[in-house]
């Protein structure tokens, strides 16, 4: 494809209500999405980076600025880019994987709108529906935690999965499994703790959890291996796992039982189809991460989810777990599920009223030869 601009655009989006995690309080989503035009057609994109870099170094108007100062650039100088190509072409530029996913997923959306294929399709994926699960936030106290996770179970999700920080990690837990019995339960620690924390993890092996994830820092891959021998709930690794090669490295030094795969986090769908293969080839289970997504993005994660390796419930909820509006149709919960898109492409597109609502800044990259 010959790529003919690059339209940047920061939308806001108020949260239902804040989202808590260790690294910070969130009321509203801050996204960048992305507009490709290519040989006369339109792909969508959503770079998943926060607007501060508290989950990872990546942050939303540093990927304004990447992006527009060199992968955009870069992308335009080939004549005949495609999706599949987006990864080598990129490769010169260390890190930045969240803004290099968001223009592989607009090219190869753009590049499947042409070709009349699904998402799903595309990655030979044939299931309808994949199970949904919910991330939530730390609350204001122990009883506010339990009403929430009743609503959500009400609702009819598949999996609980819980923030934890020191101080609030054995306790609420306690509570939720006094309260609702042997649910699919886990918690995330985004990093939270070090090995010196590991009687918290030892108490937290009384419950029985599907998995901790990510309870050491990013680059901890060693120390995450060493706690894994001392305590015996699975260990899921999040942040640590940016590439196909950090996963084969996690999985050779049984760092990481279970593997979260974010497809932004790891430089694409395409990468992460990669991380699915070999985590499956290994025996490691795989389930597909979120980061709040708009609906741009919210479909192409559950299509991915159809994979066969994925055999966890993913942070793959209803539209409304998040936003009250969305920009695009919202994601409903069927049963517990949500749908793997069938129409062509992999985003799905936005409502042009509501994307303007939310619009906060856009900015054209023209082709300059
Ligand atoms: O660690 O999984 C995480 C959201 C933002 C950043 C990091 C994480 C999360 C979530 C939300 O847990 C998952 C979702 O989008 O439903
Ligand atoms: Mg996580």
């Amino acid at each position: 494809m010959r790529i003919d601009g690059i339209e940047l655009r920061v939308v806001s989006l108020p949260l239902v209500s804040p989202f808590v995690t260790s690294f910070g309080s969130q009321s509203e989503r801050i996204a960048l999405l992305i507009r490709v035009v290519a040989d006369g057609v339109e792909g969508w994109g959503e770079c998943v980076a926060l607007p501060e870099p508290v989950y990872s170094s990546e942050y939303v108007a540093g990927a304004v600025d990447v992006i527009e100062r060199f992968l955009a650039p870069a992308l335009m100088a080939d004549e005949s880019i495609t999706a599949e190509r987006v990864g080598e072409v990129l490769e010169p530029f260390v890190g930045h994987r969240i803004a290099k996913a968001s223009l592989e997923m607009a090219l190869l959306d753009a590049q499947l709108r042409t070709a009349h294929q699904s998402f799903a399709a595309y990655l030979g994926v044939t299931k309808e529906l994949v199970p949904s699960g919910v991330s939530v936030g730390i609350q204001p106290t122990i009883d506010e935690l339990v009403t929430a996770v009743g609503d959500y179970l009400d609702e009819g999700y598949q999996r609980i999965k819980i923030k934890i920080r020191p101080g609030w990690d054995v306790e609420p837990v306690r509570a939720l499994r006094s309260e609702y019995g042997a649910i699919p339960l886990q918690v995330d620690a985004n990093s939270a703790y070090t090995l010196d924390d590991v009687v918290v993890f030892q108490e937290l092996d009384d419950f029985e959890l599907l998995l901790i994830e990510q309870p050491l820092y990013e680059d901890d891959i060693r120390l995450h291996s060493v706690l894994a021998r001392m305590i015996s709930t699975p260990i899921c690794l999040d942040e640590s796992i940016v590439s196909a090669r950090a996963a084969a490295d996690a999985i050779a030094l049984d760092a990481a039982q279970i593997i979260n795969i974010k497809p932004g986090r790891v430089g694409g769908y395409l990468e992460a189809v990669r991380i699915h293969d070999l985590a499956r080839s290994a025996g490691i289970p795989v389930w597909c991460g979120g980061m709040l997504e708009t609906g741009i993005a919210r479909g192409a994660n559950a299509a991915l989810a159809g994979l066969p390796g994925f055999t966890l419930p993913g942070d793959i909820s209803a539209s409304a777990r998040f936003y009250r509006e969305d920009v695009t149709e919202p994601f409903e919960l069927e049963n517990g599920c949500i749908r793997v898109p069938a129409e062509a492409g992999v985003a799905r597109l936005p409502i042009p009223e509501r994307l303007d609502e939310c619009t906060v800044s856009t900015r054209w990259i023209p082709r300059v030869s």
